[in-house]
């Protein structure tokens, strides 16, 4: 399999986890976000969107982070990263689509590039931004996870789970831009149980051939 994708991207980490969760071996194709290699017309034709994550295994193309999720989960159900349940499955899912849906978009390079080029925001403003949304969100989401009291080691139970996937790198953007995250004592504790595991080590940013 072969992922586009770019260190920084926190949907490409997303990706990254989930193919070393399964234990897939990849090979990466780097685009370079900040010097725009995502618009290129080569790019473009592989993804129409212009945004990574997109897994290419062999003649298929997936785009979305969440449907390369699910692909590889229905594909190698083992280990599974969703739970067998109906119920606990919408749970976990929720939680997915709460970050992927929810918190991701309003911070995305493209946004925060509008927010600059053309609306005139300073860096101070649109950290302000920035912040606010992932505030909003990680509150909720911190509200969700005491309420739910489906949590342990992770965000359900003590296997990770798409949840997890999905909440490590946000974290970790938030931490790129200073968010406070004192108040989130559950999303806190969950990243770093995450963090211990080899599969969301070695899908770090920072442990990418591509890191600056
Ligand atoms: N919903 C998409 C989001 C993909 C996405 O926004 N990727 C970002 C990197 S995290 C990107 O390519 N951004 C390029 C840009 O904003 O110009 C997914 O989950 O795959």
């Amino acid at each position: 399999m072969k992922l586009y994708g770019y260190f920084r991207s926190s949907a490409a980490y997303r990706a990254r986890i989930a193919l070393n969760l399964k234990g897939i071996a990849y090979e990466d194709e780097f685009m370079h976000l900040r010097n725009n290699e995502h618009n290129d017309a080569a790019f473009r034709s592989i993804n129409p969107q212009g945004l990574v994550p997109v897994l290419e295994d062999g003649e298929t193309v997936i785009t979305q982070s969440v449907a390369i999720m699910e692909y590889l989960e229905e594909k190698y159900p083992s280990p599974a990263f969703l739970p067998q349940d109906a119920v606990q499955r919408a749970y976990v899912r929720s939680i997915v689509l709460a970050i992927a849906c929810d918190i991701h978009p309003l911070n995305n390079l493209r946004i925060l590039r509008y927010l600059e080029y053309n609306l005139d925001l300073d860096q101070a403003r649109r950290n302000k931004w920035y912040r606010h949304w992932i505030a909003v969100e990680f509150q909720a989401l911190e509200a969700k996870l005491a309420a739910g009291r489906q949590y342990g080691k992770f965000c359900f139970g003590d296997a990770p789970t798409m949840a997890d996937i999905c909440l490590v790198p946000q974290v970790s953007n938030a931490r790129r831009f200073n968010c406070d995250l004192e108040e989130y004592p559950i999303l806190v504790g969950i990243d770093r149980n995450c963090r211990q595991l080899e599969a969301f080590q070695r899908a770090a940013p920072e442990n990418q051939p591509d890191a600056e």
